[in-house]
């Protein structure tokens, strides 16, 4: 599986189109990508020319599954992947000169401050099980329902009852909440396609950061596509994924070089050691990785 997206590193190191980006850091893109990783045999793409922290990317999905916006909870478990947008909000608001680690400090010993710096606005789990609904009130005014749409908890309805469908999807694109958000969902729709007794998965991503972002972003993928296939009686089929605008950005030189000189060794699996009561309650220690035998970690600056 891991050839595909080494292909795609490739190709987009040499032949991309070099342009400046919102970062200001620059990058090569090409537009419209697919990978297809088979799922079966507990199969999981996850990859080994470099080690990738997946038990980062599990707690993100599952924070995402609580429809939690707020970094706290991820920076409790030692998640920090989520942190740079919020601080570097918070130092331009304040002209504070404050580092990642006294920042992260202060995100989980004081509460309030919490609330009201480390929280990334209506994004994917907001969206995902709890998107707004807004009804009548009267004389032409609407008011917010209480509770939105928890698209998750219908998802999995639907592939259980009605498993021909065209329409099992997930969403993250609110287009009329877009402007709250610290950043508009990168991976922004999910599909599903049951057949022959296995649920299949297409991921459509917008911008894809290849270097940092999409090994953690097709692990991810794939784990959830595992879930709803255990919630829902399924065996786990493919994932499929789309991208947009994929790209490298132009200081992650070094990774680059460093991984296509490696070859993929080994083929990991994930194994689910529990079968909750439902979608939203996996715990990490469900998930178990065999057979993960990476080379190095390569670590490379992320674009905020
Ligand atoms: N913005 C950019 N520029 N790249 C992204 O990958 C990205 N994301 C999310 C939102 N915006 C993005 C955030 N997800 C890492 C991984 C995923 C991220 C952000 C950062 C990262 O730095 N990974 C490092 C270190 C991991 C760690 O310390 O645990 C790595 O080497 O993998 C794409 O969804």
């Amino acid at each position: 599986f891991e050839w595909q997206y080494l292909d795609l590193l490739r190709q987009i190191w040499t032949t991309g189109h070099e342009r400046a980006d919102r970062t200001g850091v620059g990058t090569r893109s090409l537009f419209g990508a697919t990978m297809r990783f088979d799922l079966s045999d507990n199969a999981i793409p996850l990859l080994t020319t470099k080690r990738v922290y997946w038990k980062a990317a599990a707690r993100e999905m599952l924070w995402f599954l609580t429809g939690d916006t707020n970094i706290r909870a991820l920076v409790a478990q030692g998640v920090h992947i989520w942190t740079d947008w919020p601080l570097d909000s918070y130092r331009k608001a304040t002209g504070e000169a404050i580092d990642r680690d006294a920042f992260e400090a202060r995100i989980i010993a004081d509460a309030e401050f919490a609330a009201r710096w480390g929280d990334l606005g209506p994004v994917y789990g907001k969206q995902w099980v709890n998107w707004p609904v807004y009804e009548p009130a009267g004389e032409g005014l609407f008011r917010k329902r209480p509770q939105g749409i928890n698209q998750i908890a219908e998802l999995v309805e639907s592939l259980r009852n009605n498993p021909g469908s065209r329409r099992h999807i997930f969403e993250g694109w609110n287009v009329a909440e877009l402007d709250q958000m610290a950043l508009p969902p990168c991976h922004k729709t999910y599909q599903f396609f049951v057949a022959d007794g296995k649920l299949t998965g297409l991921l459509y991503q917008r911008s894809c950061d290849l270097a940092l972002g999409v090994p953690f972003n097709i692990f991810s993928a794939a784990l959830i596509i595992r879930m709803l296939a255990q919630q829902c009686d399924l065996q786990p089929g493919e994932l499929i994924w789309n991208g947009g605008d994929v790209h490298l950005y132009l200081n992650h030189r070094d990774l680059v070089e460093t991984q296509l000189a490696r070859e993929p060794n080994g083929a990991p699996k994930l194994e689910i050691a529990n079968r909750p009561a439902s979608i939203f309650e996996y715990a990490i220690d469900d998930f178990l990785v065999r057979d993960y035998a990476p080379q190095p970690h390569i670590s490379a600056p992320v674009a905020v």
